[in-house]
Parts: C-alpha cells; structure tokens; sequence
C-alpha cells in the first residue's frame, strides 16, 4: 500500500493520476496546504521541502516504508515500481526523462508564478504577470510546437511526462492563466485526449470538493507564503 501525502493542486493531481493510471493501491493523507498542515514536523521528515506531494510506499525497496517527494521524482518511482509507461528501450526512456525534468523545471515553476502574480499576490505587480505570464505563454507556444509533430510530449505514446504536464493545463489551470486554449490548436488535441482517459478522471476528481485555487484569505496567504 502506498499512502499518498495530497491536497488536490496540479502538483497533488500529477500523482493522483499517476497512481490510477497504473493502478497501484493508495491510500490518501490530506494535507491542507490552505491551513498550514504542511508544516508540521511529521510532515516534513516525509517531504523536506515541506511541499504536497509525497509518498510513503510501504513495500518500499528494503521491503520497509519508503518515503518520495518531488512529483517528478515520485513518477519515476512509481513507473519504475509498476513498470508501466516506463520503455526498457534507452532512448525512449530518456525522450520522457527530458520532458519530464521539462515539465518539473520549466511548466511548474513559470505557470505556478504566473498564477501567483494573477491570483495570489496581495497587490497587482505588472512586472511579475509580464515576466511569468509571458513565459508561460512562450512555453505553451513550444508544447504547441512540439504536439503539432507527434501525439505526446515525449513521442508516440502517452507518458508519466504528460501525466505530470496535463494538470498545469488543466480547464480550471487556464483560466487562473488567462490561457486561451484555442490559441494553442495542438496542446488542445493533447489535453482533450487526456482528458477522456478515466484514470485521468479519478485522478484529477480526487478531493476536488475542497479545491480552490486563488483568491487566499490571510489566513490562507499567511500559510502558503509566511508572514508577509
Ligand atoms: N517541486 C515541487 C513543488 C511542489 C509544490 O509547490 N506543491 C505546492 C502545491 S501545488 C505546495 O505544497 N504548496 C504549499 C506551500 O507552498 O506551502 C514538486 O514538483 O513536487
């Protein structure tokens, strides 16, 4: 059993698909990132970085509980544990590493600023939404790119790189964004096709009763980002 350490965020739903795309028995440890649960100090000998998701796999390596965090991380474990979406052949196996560390260093970082300086920041900073809206706005342009060659980030096939992207550009995701999805024809075949899949379904339903996404309180920023 794998206890799943999740709030329902695009980093969160990264995992959550994950695991019922490869249909590994979890079981779900909220942490309310809106009231500061991820920093208490149970939590933080799972994830260090205080930061959901994480993992406790207790049939980890040793045979004992194993403890992941960094959702990139936590894909390669799980698709190297189940075997699935994880080639044997080399090159297959690094073209979804590349777009996988894509996603974690490049998607995550500039679309989680951008939603920060539309939705979260306590005053509005031009210079902030001009830098990382502009970059995510560039990085759409290359996925667009990209799936205008072939049907997948990392190839012909779907891969733990697209389950990790796909929230990012989740509906609810675009929107925080200002995303026009039309703008992007290729990414829009892409994110459908991901969307009719029902692992994908579960996965991005989990807990999406208590889903918010911009517009903190204090209270909420004060937990998300200390004291301002
Ligand atoms: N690089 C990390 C980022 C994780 C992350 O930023 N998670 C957010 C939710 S999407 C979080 O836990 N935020 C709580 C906080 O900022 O205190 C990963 O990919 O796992």
């Amino acid at each position: 059993m794998i206890d799943l350490y999740y709030w329902p965020t695009p980093n969160g739903h990264k995992v959550s698909v994950a695991l019922e795309e490869m249909e590994l028995a979890y079981a779900v440890k909220p942490v309310n990132i809106l009231s500061g649960e991820q920093h208490t100090a149970d939590f933080q000998a799972i994830s260090p970085n205080t930061r959901i998701p994480a993992i406790v796999d207790h049939e980890g390596p040793g045979g004992g509980p194993y403890a992941v965090f960094e959702s990139g991380a936590i894909l390669m474990y799980l698709a190297e544990k189940s075997g699935r979406f994880w080639p044997a052949e080399l090159a297959q196996r690094s073209n979804i590493v590349q777009w996988l560390f894509f996603q974690c260093a490049n998607i995550g970082p500039m679309f989680g600023q951008c939603g920060h300086f539309r939705g979260y920041a306590p005053e509005r900073i031009d210079y902030g939404i001009n830098r990382y809206c502009g970059e995510t706005v560039r990085l759409y342009g290359l996925m667009n790119e990209v799936l205008g060659t072939r049907d997948f980030l990392a190839g012909a096939n779907y891969s733990i790189a697209d389950m990790a992207t796909y929230p990012w550009c989740a509906p609810i995701v675009r929107d925080l964004h200002a995303i026009d999805i039309n703008d992007f024809p290729n990414v829009k075949r892409w994110a459908g096709a991901i969307e009719s899949r029902p692992a994908v379904q579960r996965g991005m339903a989990l807990m999406s009763d208590v889903m918010k996404i911009g517009d903190p309180d204090d209270a909420t920023r004060e937990a998300l980002f200390g004291k301002q």
